[in-house]
């Protein structure tokens, strides 16, 4: 297991490379080209940047995360073949820097969804929030009161503003979508680019969709143990692989994702490590990574990847915001270095014990 930070670039990140620096354990900075808008060529000009950032840390950039997805190739729209075209030309170039694995969703028009990203938990912290009933209503809203809270234009990866001011245009592109053919869209995707990521050994990890379940009438894919199976037994490549986010899969409890873990530990590239805490009318809460402040199973999940030997990446996902940090949404220093603290524990202690044996 290599444990990895997510971290928002220079300028656009209130946490310095310094700061993550001194979390024990951490050798992967999970990075991102966050001013590329989906289907823009990454160009290694701009990738040789972030690496040289890095460098004087000695962090890997093995794990890029979000090369988000153009819109036409979700919908088979007109541009799909340039774009995926324009999505190799990426590859090859991540390729050039030495990156294993790509995480990237195929979620339509929103990527995470939450309708409060301030929640007040009990313990004075706030963190992100569920609620069934306000994403019933109107996606504009709902858009509106995200993009509301980014910091001093620090976007969120997938709420591209200027994807979202076309939110009507992007509706009508997937209203004739079925989830048939979102699932044959992202199909032709893969299949198009295993030739690629073969060659440069490169591994595309899916992002599940969060939550796991249709929004605003929008079909999602990655929601259960069936779609893996179906993704994975459908494009049959190592290179066709995992990101599993068990705190999106366990936002529906029907989902046991140290299972999931089990039966397909040697197609997850990455691992998304968060916790969640249901509520009895389906809404849900973002809590601390500890075990028994949710309802995702963090011990058994970290014990079915020590298991199982596991030997690719891990990162913390979203943190609470605690000790007044002022920092991105989920993505504050303080509370993903204490769930990186927590699983380490799990992990070493988990490492002793096997020793004994
Ligand atoms: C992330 C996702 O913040 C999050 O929930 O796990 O936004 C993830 O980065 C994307 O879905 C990957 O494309
Ligand atoms: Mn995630």
């Amino acid at each position: 297991m290599k444990m990895g930070f997510r971290w928002f670039g220079e300028g656009n990140d209130t946490i310095k490379l310094s700061d993550i620096k001194q979390i024990p354990g951490v050798t992967s900075i999970v990075w991102s080209l966050h001013h590329k808008l989906p289907g823009e060529i990454w160009e290694e000009a701009e990738i040789a940047r972030v690496q040289k950032q890095l460098e004087p840390y000695g962090f890997d950039m093995d794990v890029v995360e979000s090369v988000n997805i153009h819109d036409d190739i979700k919908t088979a729209g007109p541009g799909r073949d340039r774009y995926i075209a324009n999505y190799i030309q990426t590859i090859e170039n991540l390729s050039k820097f030495g990156v294993k694995v790509i995480c990237y969703n195929f979620m339509p028009i929103f990527d995470w969804t939450r309708t409060n990203l301030f929640f007040p938990l009990e313990d004075g912290s706030t963190a992100m929030y569920y609620e069934n009933a306000i994403i019933q209503d109107d996606p504009k809203q709902m858009a509106e009161y995200i993009l509301s809270k980014q910091r001093d234009g620090m976007t969120f990866p997938g709420w591209e503003p200027e994807r979202m001011a076309r939110l009507d245009e992007l509706f009508a592109a997937y209203k004739n979508v079925s989830k048939e053919q979102l699932w044959e869209n992202l199909i032709y995707f893969l299949e198009a680019l295993m030739p690629v990521c073969r060659e440069h050994s490169i591994k595309m990890a899916i992002h599940p969709d969060d939550p796991p379940w249709d929004i605003f009438e929008l079909p999602r894919l990655i929601i259960d143990e069936a779609a893996i199976d179906r993704l994975l037994t459908t494009v049959d490549d190592p290179h066709n692989c995992l990101t599993l986010c068990s705190g999106s899969f366990s936002a529906n409890p029907d989902n046991n994702v140290a299972d999931m873990v089990r039966k397909h530990c040697d197609r997850i590239a990455f691992a998304h490590i968060r916790n969640v805490r249901h509520y009895p009318n389906g809404d849900f809460a973002e809590v601390s990574h500890r075990d028994r402040d949710g309802h995702s199973g963090i011990l058994d999940i970290v014990k079915a990847y020590h298991d199982c030997g596991f030997e690719g990446y891990i990162r913390p996902d979203h943190g609470r915001h605690i000790w007044d940090e002022k920092c991105r949404p989920g993505y504050g220093l303080y509370d993903r270095a204490l769930g990186i603290m927590y699983m380490l524990g799990i992990w070493d202690m988990l490492d002793k014990l096997a020793e004994k044996r």
